[in-house]
Formats: C-alpha cells, sequence, structure tokens
C-alpha cells in the first residue's frame, strides 16, 4: 500500500497518511509521495477541498525516528529543505481550503502539519505534542511561527520547551485549533465540512487565504491595500455574480469555484 492515499469525491479529495503501524511516522518517501499529492490537489480543477487525515489510532508521530539511523539516511538538511518545508509551503499556498481532521495523536512534525492547516478539527480522543525538545530539537515544520500566532507567546513558549502532551479538548479552549469532535461522529462531521467547503467560492476562499497568509508579517496599512487588491479580483469572478444574484432571488447559490 502506498504511504499516503488520495481519494477524491465531490470535489473534496481526502489525503490519508498511510502507515498505521509506525503511527503514520514520516520517511522520505511518504514526505515526497504527500508533496505530489498536494501538487495533484492544486492542478486538479475539480478539487474545491482537501482533508488530510492518518490511517489507524494515529494522525503522525512526526518523522520516522528510525530512518534516521538506517543505512543512508537523509541529512537533516534535506529533511527541512526537501521534506518538510516543502509539505507545509504547499499547505500554505493550495489555493483551496485545507483542513486537517487530526484522528489521533499528532506529534513533532506530524503535529504542526495539522496546525498549519486552515482548518483543524481533532477527535475527542487525539492530541498534539511538540515532541522535539525530548530528543534535542527545536519545533521545525514551522511550529516556531504558527504556534506562537495561534495560542500566544507563553503558552508556545511552553509546550516547545517541555513538550507536553495537549489533549484536543484542549487544544480547542486555547485556540490551538478549530474544533473537538465527538468520536463516533467525527468523519461525519469532517465529510460534512469539508463538502460544505468544496461547493463555497473556491477562488473566494483562495483569496481570503492569501489575505490571512500575509496579515502576519503585513503592517495595517500594506495589509489595507492587499484587502483592496484581493477584493477587485474576488469581485471578478463568476462566483460573486451568482452569490449577489442568488441572494436578490431568494434562492440556493450554485458556485463553480470560478
Ligand atoms: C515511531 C515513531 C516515530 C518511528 C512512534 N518514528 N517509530 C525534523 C528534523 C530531523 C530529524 C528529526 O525529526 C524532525 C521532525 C520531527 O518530527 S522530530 C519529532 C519526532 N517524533 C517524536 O519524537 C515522537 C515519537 N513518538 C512518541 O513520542 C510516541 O510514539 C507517541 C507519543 C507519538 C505515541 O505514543 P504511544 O501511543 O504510546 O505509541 P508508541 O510509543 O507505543 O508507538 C507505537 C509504535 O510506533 C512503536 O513501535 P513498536 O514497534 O514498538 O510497536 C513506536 O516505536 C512507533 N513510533 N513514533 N516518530
Amino acid at each position: 500500500m502506498p504511504s499516503v492515499l488520495l481519494s477524491i469525491t465531490d470535489g473534496v479529495a481526502t489525503i490519508t497518511l498511510n502507515r498505521p503501524d509506525k503511527l503514520n511516522a514520516f520517511n522520505r518517501e511518504m514526505a515526497l509521495l504527500l508533496q505530489n499529492l498536494l501538487d495533484q490537489c492544486k492542478q486538479d480543477a475539480a478539487i474545491r477541498c482537501v482533508v488530510i487525515t492518518g490511517a489507524g489510532k494515529a494522525f503522525s508521530a512526526g518523522q520516522d525516528l528510525a530512518e534516521l539511523v538506517a543505512d543512508n539516511p537523509p541529512s537533516m538538511q534535506q529533511i527541512l529543505s526537501e521534506h518538510y518545508n516543502p509539505i507545509i509551503t504547499r499547505i500554505r499556498e493550495l489555493p483551496k481550503p485545507v483542513i486537517a481532521a487530526v484522528n489521533g495523536v499528532a506529534a513533532g512534525a506530524g503535529a504542526n502539519i495539522a496546525l498549519c492547516a486552515d482548518i483543524v478539527v481533532a477527535t475527542e480522543t487525539a492530541s498534539f505534542i511538540q515532541a522535539f525538545s525530548k530528543i534535542g530539537l527545536i519545533p521545525d515544520s514551522g511550529g516556531t511561527y504558527f504556534l506562537p500566532r495561534l495560542i500566544g507567546w507563553q503558552k508556545a513558549s511552553a509546550l516547545a520547551l517541555l513538550g507536553d502532551k495537549v489533549i484536543a479538548a484542549d487544544a480547542e479552549k486555547m485556540g490551538m485549533i478549530y474544533q473537538c469532535l465527538a468520536a463516533a461522529s467525527f468523519e461525519m462531521a469532517v465529510q460534512k465540512m469539508a463538502s460544505q467547503l468544496a461547493q463555497m467560492p473556491t477562488k473566494g476562499l483562495a483569496l481570503t487565504k492569501q489575505a490571512l497568509n500575509a496579515s502576519f508579517t503585513n503592517t495595517y496599512d500594506a495589509q489595507l491595500a492587499m484587502e483592496d487588491v484581493l477584493q477587485q479580483q474576488a469581485a471578478k469572478t463568476q462566483d460573486y455574480n451568482e452569490g449577489v444574484q442568488a441572494f436578490l432571488e431568494k434562492r440556493l447559490p450554485n458556485f463553480k469555484g470560478y
């Protein structure tokens, strides 16, 4: 079986990290395959929402530590510049909404791949661990960038240094994730959210994502200027026209994604 699976249904692409016996820990092959599948999601216009989840009981335990001591291991430089950084960049720059559906433990790079998604939901039995400090490393895969912005400096600092496990309910309370969902209805709730997003104005969502990406680093003036430019692009879409018409005609809109 491939180490990452892709299935496409009704505009929703589901990417499943698939090394369940290793808690979906990443080796080089898996990291490169995930990048290819994210590229496929970008190129396929029929895909209008992407869900990333894990097979079995974990989301991902991060880097496969066994790979580091196997024959001919990838170098540290390769692991970041060829594995994790391109994954994070692809998720942030994908012009479609990405949901991380965290079905179990998310540790190390596995946690930070989840946390860079546009919407992070987790089942009540899931947890998040910045496991890096326990093996002498620093949080990578955007951890030192996203975590303080999500939960504030102090909590991010404590979690990065201590490597404490945060259960999904607490992750929701501290703003690390959007929602902690009941285990029994988790998959159904994720599909419902993904299906909703796949029927929304995809181009408008992509432009929203672009504006949010920039807001981390832009000044107030620059961000207002960017909103001006992006809103003009949004207003040129057929979906904007359809949205206004549908409202005025008191009917449901039929968005095409462009
Ligand atoms: C694993 C792993 C794993 C291999 C569980 N690898 N086998 C960037 C730069 C370069 C180098 C390093 O990495 C990075 C990025 C990173 O991601 S660094 C952080 C790497 N990840 C970790 O340090 C987490 C290690 N795993 C754990 O702490 C625990 O396994 C967690 C808390 C995730 C889950 O605990 P349990 O539910 O108690 O499961 P377990 O520990 O019993 O693991 C089950 C199996 O999975 C076990 O194998 P076995 O053959 O004994 O059944 C583990 O060895 C294996 N496994 N994580 N990362």
